[in-house]
C-alpha cells in the first residue's frame, strides 16, 4: 500500500542564515546545558581556545570574529550535555536491552564517566577501577600467540600527542595493525596523490582560496559537512572567483549561502550565490568528466598555445605522452554515457577551466568512496597538471578532510603501511626493532576477526561497529574477539556489539580541562591546510574519574610494557615531552613546542606546493589509466529488467558520522525521519513506485550473501536517473565487505548495486 507524501518541499532559503541560527539554538537547548555550551562556543577555533571537533576545515584567521558554524554548535552541545552514562545507568539496562536501542538513543543517553567491564557472563556492565581495566587488557594481550592478533583502531579526533603515543605502544608491542577511519574516508586521496605528486595531502593554504580565479568542488557537501568552508567560498564568490559545483545532488549549501556572521545578509534576508555553475553527474562519473575536460583541452591546444602549460609539463612532469595516448583512445561516447553529462556541459566546464589562470580542485567522499577512486583522484591531478595548477599561488589540490585531526593522526604514524624512514627513525630513537611488515586496514581487520586471526580489538575513539561496511558481518567479527576495548566519550553501537568481553574506557572531550601533574595540558591538531595548532579545553570535565586519551594510552602501555624502554608515565605527566619525541622522530616538527605558541600555529611544509616531487621519478607523474569499463549504473542500464540502481550512502544535516544529533535533514526537506531513499521521478514511474511507498533495499554482490534493509520510504528527488541516495549508517548492512576501492581498500559506500522491492 502506498502512503501519502509527507516530506516537505525542498528548502529554498539559503544555507546558513536564520535557519542555521534557529537550529543552533534548538540544539543548544537540547543539550540541557546551554549556558556551558554557549560559553564553550565562544572559544572555538580561537587562539588559546580549542579546535572545534566538528571538521578539519582551516581557521578563518579573521581577528575578533567568532569562528564556528551550526554543525560545530551541534558537536559542541553534544559533548557539553548534562546527562551521564555512569554505573547506575548500566545497572538499569543490560547489554541485550541496549542492543535494541537505535544509534540516536544510545548516544543521547549522555557522557560516559566510569570505566566499565562486561565479563561475558553477567549481562550488565560492571564498574571497574582504571588499574583493573588495564590489568584486564594486559591479561588478554599476554595470552596472544603473536602481536599481530591485536588490532589498534583510531578515529580521527585523537590529538597528535595521543595518536603518537598509541602507535608507539602498538609498534613496541610488535604490530603495524593500525586500521583507522581514514581507510574508509580519504585513503584514496592519500594513495593517488602520493603516486602522482609525492605527497598524500592537500597542496593549498587558506591564502590560496583568496587568490584562486576558480574553485571546482567535486563530490562534497560543505553546507552540511564543512559549513565554515561556505564562509571561504562566499568571500571568493564576492570577489568574482568562479565557483563550480560537481555533485550528483543539487545541494542547497552549494547554491546559496547567507553568512550568519554577516549582519547585512541576516537583516536583509539576502544571501550570496555560491556556485554559479552546477553539474550533476551520475554516481562515479567524475573520472569520465575529467577525461572529457582533458580531451577538450588537448583539442583546443592544437590551435591555442596557452591552453596547456607546456613549460610546467616539460620541466616537472613524467609520462605525458602516455597520458595523451590514453586521452586520445578514450571515446566521447563512453565519456558521456559514464559521466551522465552532455558533451556541451563538459565543454562548458573546460571553458571555465581554461579561462581561469589559478584553479583549486576540492573534493570529499563523492570522489573517494568508489571502486575506481584512486584512478579518479589521479585524473583530478592530471587535469590540474595540464595547466600547471599545482605549486603556484591560488591553485592546487584540496582533499577536504573529515575528522578534525585525521590528517594529524596520519602525520604522527597512524598508518598500517608505515614508511621505512619512519620505522627507522623509531628504531633509532627507542632502540628496538619495529615490525617491518604491513599491518591490516579496516576491512582486512574485519576479515581477520571473522577468521579468528585477530583476537583483541582496541579503539581510540570512533564507532567501528556502525561505521564499517557489512554490518552483520562486522558484528559477527567483533563477537569472535576475546576482548573489545573502546576509548570513548559517548555510548554507541560498539559498546553493545562486543567481543566475548568488553571494556568501555571513558575519556575527556576536546572542550574539557586536561589536568596532569605538571599542570593543565594542551594538545595539538593539524587541519586540511597542514596548519598545526594547539587546542586547550576550558570546561570542567564531565566526571571526576575521566582520563585523557593520552593518560589512558599511557596507562595501558605502562601496564603491558613497563616503563623501562619508554617512560610512559613521564610522557603522560607533561605532553610537551611527547611533542619533543615527535620532533625527534618526524621531520618538519622542528621547535614544535615553540612553534605552537604562535597564535594560529605553524605550517607543515608540503613538498608538492613548492614543486619538489617526492616520487620515484622525482617528477609529477601523469597517470594513464583507462576509464573503468563499466560503472554500476552502466551495467544496470544494460541489465534485462533494468531494475538495478546505484545507491550512495551519505550524511544528513543532523548527524556527525554515526552520531545522530536529530532526525531532520533540513536542506533536503526531510523532517523527523531517517529511513528514506531518494529516487528519480522516471525511475519511480518505470519501477511502479509512488512517493511514500515503503521498500526493502536489497544489495547485489558477487559473494552470494543476501544483504537487505527494510522499511525505507520512497522520496521523489532531483537525482540523476539510475541513482539513489540514503543515509549512513542505516544502510551499512548493504555494503559487501569485498566491495572495496582498487589499490586502497576503501568500501564502495557511494556506489552500491541495489534493487528496491515494495513491502
Ligand atoms: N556535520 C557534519 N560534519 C562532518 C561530518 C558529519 O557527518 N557531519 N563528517 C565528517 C567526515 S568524517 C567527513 S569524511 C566529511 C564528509 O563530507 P562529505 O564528503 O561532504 O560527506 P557526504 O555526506 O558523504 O557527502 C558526499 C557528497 O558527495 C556527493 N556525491 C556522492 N557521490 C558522488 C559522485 O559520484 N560524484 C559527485 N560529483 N558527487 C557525489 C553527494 O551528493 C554528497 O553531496 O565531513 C566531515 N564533517
Ligand atoms: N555507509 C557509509 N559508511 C561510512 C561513511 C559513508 O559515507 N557511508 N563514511 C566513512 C567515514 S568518511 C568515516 S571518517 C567513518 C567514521 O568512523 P568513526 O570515526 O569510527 O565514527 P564516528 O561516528 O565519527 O565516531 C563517533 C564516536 O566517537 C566517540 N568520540 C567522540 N568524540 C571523541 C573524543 O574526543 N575522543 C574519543 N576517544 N572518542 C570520541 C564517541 O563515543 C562517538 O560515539 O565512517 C565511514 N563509514
Ligand atoms: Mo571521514
Amino acid at each position: 500500500m502506498s502512503k501519502p507524501i509527507d516530506n516537505k518541499p525542498p528548502y529554498n532559503a539559503p544555507a546558513g542564515g536564520w535557519g542555521a541560527l534557529k537550529s543552533s539554538v534548538k540544539h543548544l537547548i537540547q543539550s540541557e546545558n546551554s549556558a556551558l555550551a554557549v560559553k564553550t562556543l565562544l572559544r572555538a577555533n580561537q587562539p588559546g581556545g580549542f579546535d572545534c571537533p566538528g571538521c578539519a576545515w582551516g581557521d578563518s584567521g579573521d581577528a575578533g570574529k567568532v569562528d564556528f558554524c551550526e554543525n560545530g554548535v551541534k558537536a559542541i552541545a553534544w559533548e557539553a550535555t548534562s546527562k551521564r552514562v555512569d554505573a547506575s545507568f548500566f545497572k538499569q539496562y543490560d547489554i541485550d536491552e541496549l542492543k535494541t536501542w537505535d544509534d540516536h538513543s544510545l548516544e543521547k543517553s549522555g557522557r560516559l564517566t566510569q570505566p566499565m567491564f562486561y565479563d561475558g557472563v553477567n549481562k550488565y556492565y560492571q564498574a571497574v577501577s582504571w588499574q583493573q581495566a588495564f590489568n584486564i587488557i594486559n591479561g588478554h594481550i599476554s595470552a596472544l600467540d603473536s602481536p599481530d592478533e591485536a588490532l589498534f583502531y583510531t578515529s580521527g579526533r585523537a590529538s597528535n600527542e595521543a595518536a603518537y603515543l598509541y602507535q608507539l605502544f602498538g609498534r613496541v608491542f610488535g604490530t603495524n595493525n593500525f586500521p583507522d577511519c581514514s581507510n574508509m574516508c580519504h585513503e584514496a586521496s592519500g594513495v593517488g596523490m602520493t603516486r602522482s605528486i609525492g605527497v598524500g595531502k592537500g597542496t593549498v593554504t587558506m591564502d590560496d582560496f583568496s587568490k584562486a580565479d576558480a574553485i571546482f568542488i567535486f563530490g562534497q557537501n560543505p553546507g552540511t559537512n564543512h559549513p565554515r568552508m561556505l564562509g571561504t567560498l562566499r568571500k571568493a564568490s564576492k570577489r568574482g572567483a568562479k565557483i563550480v559545483a560537481i555533485n550528483t545532488l543539487k545541494e542547497q549549501g552549494l547554491k546559496k549561502f547567507a553568512d550568519p556572521q554577516s549582519p547585512k545578509e541576516m537583516i536583509l534576508f539576502s544571501s550570496t550565490t555560491i556556485s554559479q555553475y552546477y553539474f550533476t553527474p551520475k554516481l562515479g562519473g567524475d573520472m569520465a568528466i575529467l577525461r572529457g575536460m582533458a580531451k577538450s583541452l588537448l583539442a583546443r591546444s592544437e590551435t591555442d598555445d596557452s591552453v596547456l602549460d607546456m613549460p610546467f609539463i616539460e620541466q616537472h612532469c613524467h609520462n605525458f605522452e602516455a597520458y595523451k595516448d590514453a586521452i586520445t583512445s578514450t571515446k566521447w561516447a563512453q565519456i558521456i554515457r559514464q559521466s551522465g553529462l552532455s558533451r556541451s556541459e563538459i565543454e562548458k566546464m573546460s571553458d571555465l577551466y581554461v579561462h581561469s589562470n589559478k584553479v583549486i580542485f576540492t573534493w570529499a567522499m563523492g570522489i573517494t568512496q568508489h571502486k575506481h577512486s584512486v584512478a579518479m583522484i589521479q585524473e583530478l591531478l592530471n587535469v590540474l597538471m595540464l595547466r600547471g595548477n599545482i605549486g603556484k599561488p591560488g591553485a592546487g589540490a584540496c582533499p577536504v578532510r573529515g575528522h578534525s585531526n585525521v590528517q594529524g593522526n596520519r602525520t604522527v604514524g597512524i598508518n598500517e603501511h608505515p614508511s621505512q624512514d619512519f620505522l627507522d627513525a623509531l628504531a633509532q630513537r627507542y632502540h628496538f626493532t619495529p615490525p617491518q611488515h604491513s599491518g591490516l586496514n579496516t576491512v582486512d581487520s574485519i576479515t581477520a576477526m571473522l577468521d579468528k586471526k585477530a583476537k583483541i580489538f582496541i579503539a581510540l575513539g570512533g564507532n567501528f561497529a556502525a561505521a564499517t561496511p557489512d554490518t552483520m558481518q562486522t558484528y559477527q567479527a567483533l563477537s569472535h574477539c576475546e576482548l573489545t576495548v573502546n576509548i570513548s566519550t559517548k555510548l554507541n553501537r560498539s559498546h553493545v556489539m562486543t567481543g566475548k568481553q568488553s571494556l568501555i574506557l571513558p575519556c575527556l572531550g576536546r572542550t574539557e580541562i586536561d589536568q596532569q601533574v605538571s599542570g593543565a595540558q594542551h594538545i595539538t591538531v593539524e587541519d586540511s591546510m597542514s596548519m598545526v595548532h594547539r587546542s586547550a579545553g576550558q570546561n570542567k570535565p564531565a566526571g571526576a574519574d575521566l582520563r585523557s586519551e593520552v593518560a589512558i594510552v599511557a596507562g595501558i602501555a605502562q601496564t603491558v610494557l613497563g616503563n623501562e624502554l619508554i617512560n610512559w608515565s613521564a610522557l603522560k605527566d607533561d605532553y610537551s615531552r611527547i611533542r619533543d619525541e615527535i620532533e625527534a622522530v618526524i621531520p618538519s616538527f622542528t621547535d614544535y613546542n615553540q612553534q605552537i605558541k604562535k597564535e594560529r600555529g605553524f605550517y607543515l611544509q608540503n613538498s608538492a606546493a613548492i614543486r619538489a616531487w617526492n616520487t620515484s621519478t622525482n617528477k609529477a607523474n601523469f597517470s594513464a589509466a583507462a576509464l573503468p569499463e563499466m560503472l554500476v549504473h552502466e551495467i544496470a542500464a544494460s541489465s534485462p529488467s533494468a531494475d538495478v540502481l546505484t545507491l550512495q550512502t551519505l550524511r544528513s544535516h543532523d548527524q556527525y558520522n554515526t552520531s545522530i544529533y536529530g532526525m531532520d535533514d533540513r536542506y533536503r526537506g526531510i523532517f523527523n525521519e531517517r529511513r528514506v531513499v531518494f529516487v528519480n521521478q522516471d525511475d519511480m514511474k518505470r519501477l511502479n513506485l509512488l512517493a511514500g511507498d515503503i521498500v526493502t533495499i536489497h544489495s547485489i554482490s558477487t559473494d552470494n550473501i543476501k544483504r537487505s534493509v527494510t522499511d525505507f520510504k520512497i522520496v521523489q528527488y532531483d537525482i540523476p536517473a539510475g541513482c539513489l541516495a540514503a543515509y549512513y549508517p542505516e544502510t551499512n548492512p548493504l555494503v559487501p565487505l569485498n566491495s572495496v576501492a582498487t589499490d586502497c581498500g576503501t568500501p564502495t559506500y557511494k556506489s552500491i548495486a541495489v534493487r528496491l522491492v515494495k513491502q
